[in-house]
């Protein structure tokens, strides 16, 4: 008999034993239905009481789902409570029970039958909690009271205490009712599984494995027990066993190592054959035999080292690290997400071609970590320290724990190569800058980072550690912050919040220079789009598509041209929530690859080109299915303008409507092709061969085609929509209506005559408008753009009836209108900007308001006004204005005809 046939009829054996047995280990039932939520404090009425407060939710559940997404700024951040009847199961009897929680933000409260179970601080990491010896039993299910008191309002001692996110609070990942035998695996570390897998050697030819963990005699007797670790295959072949006899005394821990010694040729796990061994650990009775706890893990075998001069390796190949960041929110749930939305951006991830994940700023649901093992996405995890610190003892006390239950937690995952703590912890510092104070603060913070960065290594010594700082380079190399971790990880947004695109790489080469024996991950790169936002002049902070797509491209190939850069993470996969934003997006930081909703963007489509191996073709604004544009005379009625198509492939061929539009040279995975769009549905087809395939894509674009002249008879008039102030095109995703930039007048056609657009002065952000929240409104890109002192908007429409609505609002709060008027200078006077103003308005001579700071035109509110006028005798429609003081406004203007 052959050794695999052996170990074949022992695991038939063994799936018989664990067959029967089953009932008598552990066992995890998540209890995630029918819950009791009462906002606020903790109310007297009994659950189930609708006036009193109480509604019926499930798990993942978070209270800030509205509040984070309206126009109030702020969201709730304070007490929450739950309710539940839990009914044990009296065939649990003699075992312990314990709660279970995969994270509840961020401060929470177990109670059991009244009585405090436990208290767990931060709402990223999981907690556990005994709770045998307060339940009731019966010889029926007994009903047990569970109440849960969470409380996400800000902490001084609790990270993070200040982020580019939202603290959603809730128990809003799962919550299980855990149960075993009196003897077990430890249930008392940190809410981890109590035995930890390492693989101190791994090569092709052989390789060890170390099973570390402690057994909990909580048991009346003292006794012998069998401690057993077998690892299988992904056929479920056992590949080495591994046993030892363990002696605990009643009532006390054992502590354990088994060694699993020349595992021969193991199966190298990595990104392209993520292969997926089991590890398998129980505790038998020395007499019976009967399995008593058992515990089974994934594990991959795998070896990595990063170099500050030739970036990362694994197992012995170079590898770029190429990936994004991510977080756990999205479009309507918050951060209260079923495992399936974890997983499914995790997939995402890997169908975009990327082989890393930054999970970032915290921990995040057990489901991801999972996936990353599965399907071969090496991991960054942190704790969520970011932006400053408390100078405290329980401030770093809390960091430090998170820190051992992050590390503790996810230790088994062969997916996680690096631990990571503080993000750009510098970039809110206290105090004033020069003071003595601020040094001290300074000195605190590089404190806590060696503290962190020595419990991580004492914890686990086979991962590296890495610090993100933001891109100021001197302020952290001098705090000496640089010098602690293994890794130094950099956000760098030049060209964005700072600097301009070269600058990324200057500074890339910058850190290889200076600090040479530094590996460097380029942990955060990211820049915003809307899909919605489009622009063939784009520029830094217009938030269009065309911008980003220009950033991303001189990124990647920075950091594809450096080897010493060890990998990049883009921020971020996904938009996020992050309430206090004003933005064309209000409450959302729109620097993902994929909506809130995971609809890709243009990036997504980058770097499936660039990462994929296999021949690629999209064409680009995948999103941007409706388009306008004015057409290049009255009697050629078309509109060229350009379409981007990633591929790998050398060249694209495009045909439109059917017939060929020609072909175009693909340069550095892109090539563009201008289309000349007719008025309405354009289909257009790309291909590229690659070898003897065809690989091709085609999308369909409705255009909405303008005359020069708009009483051209072959295109009659219909609607106009014109953000003034703007260069942007912008899609109203709801409607389907395109916005065009505003141009001046010219006969025979429309546009603005007089003023200038408004430009937020000391801004460095948008050049032109403002980024702030419009009230009132999802326009917010046409009303966040104004035409300031503008004289008069024609279109010279036939002659007919039209509905004219204009849009109006005040860009500048009053406390900003009441500053620029005291620091107005000579010239500032002169082309008074932000004055009081009352000015009238009318449509072809009929009054459409007299409009002013005093009354419609509150600060950053929107006000929008429908008239319904003629245009008779060849005269168009002409919108008037008259100042009365200061100077006139528009941001917006649709005309239809009716
Ligand atoms: C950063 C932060 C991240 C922000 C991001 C941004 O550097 O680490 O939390 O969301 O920049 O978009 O500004
Ligand atoms: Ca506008």
């Amino acid at each position: 008999m052959s050794n695999s046939i052996c170990y074949r009829v022992l695991c038939i054996a063994c799936l018989f034993f664990s067959a029967t047995l089953q009932a008598q280990q552990r066992s995890m039932l998540s209890i995630n239905s029918n819950w009791q939520f009462h906002k606020g404090e903790l109310s007297a009425a009994r659950a189930g009481d609708p006036a009193a407060g109480w509604e019926t939710v499930s798990l993942p559940h978070t209270w800030n789902i509205a509040d984070a997404a309206d126009d109030e700024p702020g969201y709730y951040r304070g007490p929450g409570s739950y309710r539940k009847t839990l009914y044990i199961d009296p065939a649990l009897k003699g075992k312990e029970i314990y709660l279970h929680f995969e994270g509840a933000n961020q401060v929470t409260d177990v109670f059991v039958n009244g009585h405090k179970a436990g208290t767990h601080t931060g709402g990223y990491t999981a907690f556990s909690f005994p709770i045998t010896s307060l339940l009731q039993w019966a010889d029926s299910a007994a009903p047990n009271e569970l109440l849960v008191k969470v409380n996400n309002a800000h902490s001084e001692d609790i990270p993070p205490l200040s982020a580019d996110f939202t603290f959603y609070g809730g128990i809003y990942r799962d919550v299980y009712l855990e149960a075993v035998n009196r003897v077990h695996f430890d249930m008392d570390n940190n809410a981890s599984p109590g035995v930890f897998i390492a693989t101190p050697f791994v090569s092709n030819a052989y390789a060890t494995m170390e099973i570390k963990g402690v057994v909990s005699n909580h048991s009346a007797a003292a006794g012998d027990w069998q401690l057993e670790t077998t690892l299988l295959d992904a056929d479920d072949e056992v590949i080495a066993q591994q046993q030892s006899t363990l002696s605990i005394v009643a009532g006390s821990n054992a502590s354990f190592i088994q060694s699993v010694k020349n595992i021969r040729h193991p199966r190298l796990w990595s990104p392209g054959d993520p292969y997926l061994y089991r590890v398998i650990t129980t505790i038998s009775d020395k007499q019976t035999g009967r399995v008593i706890d058992r515990l089974s893990h994934a594990w991959g075998f795998r070896w990595f080292q990063f170099d500050a001069n030739r970036g990362f390796y694994l197992n012995g190949q170079p590898l770029k690290l190429m990936g994004t960041n991510r977080h756990q929110d999205y479009k309507g749930l918050g951060n209260a997400l079923p495992d399936a939305l974890h997983v499914n951006d995790v997939r995402l991830l890997k169908e975009m071609g990327a082989n890393f994940i930054r999970i970032s700023h915290y921990p995040q649901d057990p489901a991801v970590l999972e996936a990353c093992d599965r399907m071969g996405i090496l991991a960054s995890v942190e704790i969520p320290v970011v932006n400053r610190i408390t100078e405290n003892k329980v401030f770093a006390a809390n960091c430090l724990n998170m820190q051992r239950e992050m590390i503790r937690q996810n230790f088994n995952h062969p997916a996680v190569i690096i631990w990571t703590f503080m993000n750009e912890i510098l970039l809110v510092p206290r105090y004033a800058a020069g003071s003595a104070e601020r040094d001290t603060y300074y000195r605190q913070v590089a404190a806590l980072a060696r503290q962190l960065d020595s419990l991580t290594r004492q914890e686990d010594n086979a991962r590296y550690t890495m610090i993100p700082n933001h891109g100021s380079f001197d302020l952290y190399t001098k705090a000496g912050i640089t010098a602690i971790p293994m890794l130094v990880g950099w956000n760098l947004y030049q060209g964005w919040y700072n600097d301009s695109l070269p600058d990324f790489a200057r500074f890339l080469d910058r850190h290889h220079r200076e600090l040479p024996d530094k590996p460097l991950l380029v942990s955060e790169y990211g820049v915003d789009a809307l899909p919605s936002l489009h622009s063939f002049n784009p520029e830094r902070f217009d938030k269009t598509q065309e911008y980003a797509n220009r950033y991303h491209e001189v990124y990647e190939k920075a950091i594809r041209d450096r080897p010493f850069v060890a990998g990049a993470a883009i921020w971020n996969l996904v938009d996020f929530n992050s309430e206090g934003r004003e933005e064309a997006s209000p409450h959302i930081n729109s620097k993902g690859l994929l909506s809130t909703g995971r609809k890709p963007k243009d990036g997504y489509f980058f770097y499936q080109s660039k990462l994929l191996r296999q021949p690629y073709i999209k064409i680009g604004s995948s999103a941007w299915t409706r388009r306008a544009g004015i057409a290049a005379s009255d009697n050629g009625l078309y509109c060229r303008q350009p379409v981007t198509i990633y591929t790998n492939l050398p060249a694209v061929m495009a045909r439109l409507n059917g017939k060929k539009l020609g072909a175009a040279r693909a340069i550095d995975g892109i090539a563009t092709i201008n289309v000349p769009f007719r008025n309405g549905d354009n289909i257009l087809e790309v291909m590229a061969l690659s070898g003897r395939d065809t690989l091709t894509d085609m999308t369909s674009i409705h255009f909405q085609l303008i005359p020069p002249t708009l009483t051209n008879q072959q295109l009659p008039f219909s609607d106009l929509h014109i953000s003034l102030g703007d260069k942007r095109f912008y899609v109203n995703e709801l409607t389907g209506e395109v916005w065009l930039p505003e141009q001046p007048y010219s006969p025979g056609g429309w546009g603005y005559i007089g003023g200038k657009p408004f430009v937020m002065k000391g801004s460095t952000r948008i050049p032109y408008g403002t980024g702030k929240n419009i009230l009132g409104t999802g326009l917010d890109p046409v009303y966040q753009t104004q035409r300031v002192g503008i004289d008069s908007f024609r279109l010279d429409v036939p002659d007919g009836r039209y509905e004219v609505t204009l849009h109006f609002c005040e860009l500048l709060s009053k406390k900003e209108r009441a500053a620029l008027a005291n620091n107005l200078d000579a010239g500032a006077a002169a082309n008074n900007h932000f004055s009081d103003r009352s000015f009238d308005v009318s449509v072809n001579d009929i009054p459409a308001g007299r409009l002013g700071t005093t009354n419609y035109l509150a600060p950053e509110q929107s006000y929008s006004s429908k008239i319904l006028v003629d245009a008779a005798g060849h005269t168009g429609i002409i919108v008037a204005f008259h100042a009365l003081k200061g100077e006139a406004i528009l941001n917006g203007i649709e005309v239809k005809k009716l």
